[in-house]
């Protein structure tokens, strides 16, 4: 089996900082995160941002300052979410793409989440996807729900393969409302991956965070791990840092014989542009 691609998720649209005081917000507190979690054996990072309030933001300056700021001071692959939170329009959720990120998220089918809905009609996605294309943007396609791999079927028919050539997916398990954190959602998912895909990964949210990465690594997947999907390390103990849940994801995948890739590596698995 490969070695394993760790992607962190530092913050996320959800968590308030008057809550939870370590989830990097501003961009200093991003950089210096994304350095430790590359340290700790992260070769990719999920970028969600924030204004001065800490509000979640799609600002298309702030955002190309964190992709420039990202690629100076760390070699992380710097995806930027195109989820962005669930108030924010599709119409600027468009636009991220405009900051050249090297990734970009892509959901492929709108879900419940919680109390709300996570809006991803399918010509939004189809949008999303041949912009993607365009401006060479390797998207990540995310997968909140079985449904969703029959959309990306459908994207994939429609619009062909991404730029680089390399389709990779993440499953995002334990969303209130998306499919369960459990092994066997897992496992199902990844029956009906399309042959096309060429890596996947997987995070399960809150306590699915442990059971999924290591059901990832037995089944050669990915893993994603972060505080955007996490806050508690144990039970009783809250997430120190990010570095901590990438620290532990590298860990587990050496106990498993799959030993973090380097984000040289990283780059070649999905065919980020130079
Ligand atoms: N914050 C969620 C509504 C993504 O980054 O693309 C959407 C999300 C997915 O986090
Ligand atoms: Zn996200």
């Amino acid at each position: 089996m490969p070695g394993t691609l760790i992607t962190v998720a530092p913050t996320g649209a959800e968590t308030a900082k008057d809550d939870v005081p370590k989830l990097p917000t501003t961009l200093d507190e991003l950089v210096a995160e994304a350095k430790a979690c590359e340290a700790a054996g992260a070769s990719l990072v999920h970028v969600h941002i924030r204004d001065d309030e800490h509000r979640p933001t799609l600002d298309p300056q702030r955002l190309h300052d964190t992709v420039q700021a990202l690629r100076e001071q760390t070699d992380l692959i710097v995806q930027l979410s195109t989820g962005g939170s669930v108030h924010d329009p599709l119409e600027s959720r468009l636009k991220v793409l405009d900051a050249e990120p090297d990734s970009c998220s892509l959901t492929c089918g709108t879900t419940n989440f919680g109390d709300d809905v996570f809006l991803n009609p399918y010509p939004f996605m189809g949008q999303l996807y041949q912009q993607a294309q365009e401006r060479e943007v390797v998207p990540e396609f995310e997968l909140f729900d079985l449904g969703h791999v029959a959309a990306l079927r459908r994207l994939l028919d429609t619009y062909g393969l991404p730029y680089g050539g390399k389709v990779h997916v993440d499953f995002v398990t334990g969303v209130p409302g998306g499919m369960p954190g459990t092994v066997e959602a897992l496992v199902a998912g990844v029956q009906a991956l399309p042959a096309e895909v060429t890596s996947w990964s997987a995070t399960g949210i809150g306590r699915a965070h442990l059971p999924i990465a290591a059901a990832a690594l037995g089944m050669g997947g990915h893993l994603r791990v972060g505080m955007e999907d996490n806050l508690m390390y144990a039970k009783g103990r809250p997430v120190r840092d990010n570095a901590e849940l990438v620290a532990r994801a590298a860990a587990l995948a050496d106990l498993m014989q799959r030993p973090a890739i380097t984000t040289a590596e990283a780059r070649s698995l999905l065919a980020v542009r130079d």
